[in-house]
């Protein structure tokens, strides 16, 4: 008998991007969730800023998803997923291609952001192959991006600390300088109107490389995890001009930007910057099953359409794409979006939401506040010699008093589902204020 079997004995779960000890000396426990709010272990109602990890878009276990989890289990639980199909895999990429950018004609399934980061890295050089231009190898992604956690992602990602630790990573890899300029954008409502010029850096890495060995360019139209910070006005229109002078694919990690955060389908759609790629997951599902997306125009596609017809196009997937319990989480979940109206709900409210957050400007240690959409971020200064520190103190607070939202450095960010309305708009900001005038 393991002596750690015990239902109440945490040790064994070593938990992710999570502080182990911290955490089991005083764990935080959600139990069950509805709409708006989870529930904790000791009884309490906590609102949801955060749609989990930027994923359940949809709220909490919305009815037609729990539904069509349920009546998939028992129909039609797994279906091997090479050389073998089911309806829902296709009917699914049908949809999601009717809901994407006009451009995006094909979907190729993963379970999770990471994998699809992965998925279309590893196309875009397998592209340029299959056109002769085996050349193309290298890839460029941007200082403090997030492109999940495998080893292309954190290659072309640019958060040291998901970086340093791991060796060498993949060869020929060179990135953009972010786009954070406090200085000149702080309290931006929206995009600012500094740092088109950074997109220029691509010519500069375009004229040290050499343009016909770059494979692709990896962004996150807005990017997420480093804290929030949006495209300043011309760049990502910049970006695909550069690309494609020189023949560069663009990739647009749409992880978090995807089903409805910025008030539309996508950040493409949002900006009007259309890429050769867009990766996906979180809100594809809802985050109740994993599955990851990438979204691919037909001229990527098709050029992998060609040789003997026996032959496999691409020598990669995974057990679970397109698994039948996650496409049918899929297909509920973009009919809910669809039918409950809540990519028009996120941006009908987005000015509101703006209004609410930028409110708390003159809060002591606020340092800058950006949004966009149903997006929203809080930069506090860092308590000197302890980075870090203050913000989580205000996630560790706002959980005692009932709200969720989420850190990263001193930055808090916020993401609600978007079935959210003003009056837990008023709620949550409410309670984010109370616990800001308190911080030290
Ligand atoms: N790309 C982007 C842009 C992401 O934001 C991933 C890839 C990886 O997805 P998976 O499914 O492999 O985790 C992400 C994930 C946060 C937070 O609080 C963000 C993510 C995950 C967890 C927390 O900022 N983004």
């Amino acid at each position: 008998m393991n002596a750690h079997t015990a239902p109440n004995d945490l040790s064994a779960f070593w938990m992710p991007f999570t502080a182990n000890r911290q955490f089991k000396a005083n764990p935080r426990m959600f139990v069950a969730a509805d709409g708006m709010y989870y529930k904790t272990s000791d009884g309490r109602d906590v609102l949801d800023g955060t749609a989990g990890l930027w994923c359940c878009n949809a709220g909490h276990n919305s009815p037609r998803i729990v539904e069509a989890i349920q009546k998939q289990a028992a129909e039609l639980d797994y279906a091997p997923a090479f050389q073998m199909g089911h309806p829902k895999a296709f009917e699914l990429a049908n949809r999601l291609v009717d809901m994407a950018p006009e451009p995006m004609e094909h979907v190729f399934y993963t379970n999770s952001g990471s994998e699809a980061v992965e998925t279309a890295l590893k196309i875009a050089l397998a592209y340029h192959r299959a056109r002769g231009e085996g050349q193309r190898t290298r890839l460029i992604g941007r200082e403090r991006g997030y492109h999940g956690v495998n080893f292309g992602g954190i290659s072309v990602g640019g958060i040291v600390t998901n970086r340093k630790n791991f060796g060498t990573l993949l060869a020929g890899v060179d990135h953009l300088p972010h786009t954070h300029l406090p200085d000149q954008n702080a309290f931006t409502r929206g995009q600012p109107e500094h740092g088109a010029y950074l997109a220029e850096d691509l010519e500069r890495l375009v004229a040290l490389h050499g343009g016909d060995t770059i494979a692709a360019v990896i962004v996150e139209p807005m990017a997420g995890s480093t804290g929030v910070l949006m495209p300043p006005k011309g760049y990502l229109e910049r970006l695909r001009e550069i690309c494609t002078k020189h023949g560069i694919l663009l990739i647009f990690d749409e992880v978090i930007t995807g089903f409805g955060r910025l008030g539309s389908s996508f950040a493409a759609a949002h900006f009007n910057v259309m890429p050769d790629m867009i990766t996906t997951a979180k809100g594809l599902t809802n985050g109740v099953i994993p599955m990851g997306a990438v979204l691919a125009t037909a001229a990527i596609h098709d050029a992998f359409m060609q040789g003997p017809e026996n032959m496999i196009e691409l020598f990669h997937g995974y057990t679970y794409s397109g698994n039948p319990i996650a496409a049918a989480a899929g297909l509920a979940t973009l009919e809910t979006y669809q039918q409950d109206g809540l990519f028009e709900n996120a941006a009908g409210l987005a000015s509101y939401w703006e209004d609410a957050l930028h409110s708390l400007r003159d809060m002591p240690n606020v340092i800058d506040i950006r949004n966009m959409g149903l997006i929203g971020a809080i930069e506090l200064s860092p308590i000197e010699g302890a980075p870090t520190k203050r913000a989580f103190q205000a996630f560790l607070e706002c959980y005692e008093k009932g709200l969720l939202i989420r850190t990263t450095g001193d930055t808090i960010a916020l993401s609600p589902p978007l079935i959210i309305n003003k009056d837990d708009i008023d709620k949550l900001f409410g309670i984010l204020g109370d616990v800001l005038k308190t911080l030290a």
